[in-house]
């Protein structure tokens, strides 16, 4: 018997996702408290800034002196284009661990955006612990800068000097493959990983969404895929980012995932909800009229370009 996939209603049925669009927001109520929002806003700004910095300052890092073509890289290399949206996320998932103290890792698809999991290791602390020649100061900032994708210094994807790092950034379609071995046999583990939607492009990512048939939720952990369609893959436009709205989650539906979609505004707001046994699984939110347990993959908007 053939039983027709019922897509979950989307708050906006009738509008197709744009890389041009506006931010929207989907959830009503504020999950989040003012200050608390105005406090992850400002980390979030000062990410992006790092992420600014390591792309194009080799001196100058808090542009305290009017910008001259001396503190500039002479030369380019590095991605902004996940660089938002992945900073985004990690800050949210980050927040969500400390909330509700979970056992948790962030892969990242994209780790060509290396900026943005190096801003956050800066952030944190664990950069300059390991190394300490670049402080949370002037002098250390301008050195974290200025090594990255610079000779002498570290690569512009998420390479294993990162601190932390476990998965090899660069080449593009083994995320969601390792997102779901992290989590068999680890049943309180939840992987979140970011795919980009140009990853998603290639043979080995479009073939493991399947991934999810091999996992057992009761002694497996959960698996949380975030789909970033910034719209682009470097300057080329995407697949995924250019079929409709619908079309995107039908697509989904049918791998086996509840899609939540979320606009940058969403994110912001968005909460958790850990499910029983034997779903075991977290499901990020953003109406409170979905009450329907699984496994959300969440589609998320444009915010790195
Ligand atoms: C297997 C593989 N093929 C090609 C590349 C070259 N490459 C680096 S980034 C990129 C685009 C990735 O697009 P997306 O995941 O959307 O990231 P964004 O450009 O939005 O940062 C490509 C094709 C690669 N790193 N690995
Ligand atoms: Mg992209």
């Amino acid at each position: 018997m053939i039983t027709a996939a019922k897509a979950p209603t989307t708050v906006y049925e009738d509008e197709s996702l744009s890389a041009y669009g506006p931010a929207r927001a989907t959830i009503q109520g504020t999950p989040l408290a003012p200050d608390e929002l105005r406090k992850t806003d400002a980390y979030w700004q000062a990410s992006l800034y790092l992420c600014l910095g390591m792309l194009y300052l080799r001196n100058n890092p808090l542009l305290r002196e009017p910008l001259t073509l001396e503190h500039i890289k002479p030369r380019l290399l590095g991605h902004w284009g996940s660089d938002a949206g992945q900073c985004f996320t990690y800050i949210h998932f980050n927040r969500l661990i400390n909330k509700y103290d979970l056992n948790a890792i962030y892969i990242s698809g994209p780790g060509h955006g290396a900026p943005a999991v190096l801003s956050q290791a800066y952030l944190e602390g664990t950069y300059s612990e390991m190394y300490p020649d670049m402080r949370e100061d002037l002098v250390g900032m301008q050195r974290f800068f200025k090594q990255f994708s610079f000779p002498g210094g570290i690569g512009s994807h998420a390479t294993p000097e990162t601190p932390g790092s476990i998965h090899e950034g660069g080449e593009l379609g083994y995320s969601i493959s390792h997102a779901f071995g992290s989590v068999f046999d680890h049943p309180d583990l939840i992987t979140l990983v970011m795919v980009g939607d140009g990853e998603a492009e290639t043979g080995p990512l479009a073939t493991s969404w399947h991934s999810n048939k091999f996992l057992n939720p009761i002694t497996d952990g959960a698996v949380l895929p975030v789909l970033h369609l910034n719209g682009y893959k470097i300057n080329n436009p995407t697949i995924l980012a250019r079929i409709s709205h619908a079309e995107l989650e039908a697509l989904f539906v049918g791998y086996g995932y509840i899609p939540l979609t979320s606009w940058r505004a969403a994110i912001q707001r968005a909460c958790i909800r850990r499910w029983p046994p034997p779903w075991n699984t977290v499901s990020w939110r953003f109406a409170s009229s979905r009450k329907r347990p699984g496994r959300p993959v969440r589609l998320t908007a444009p915010a790195g370009r």
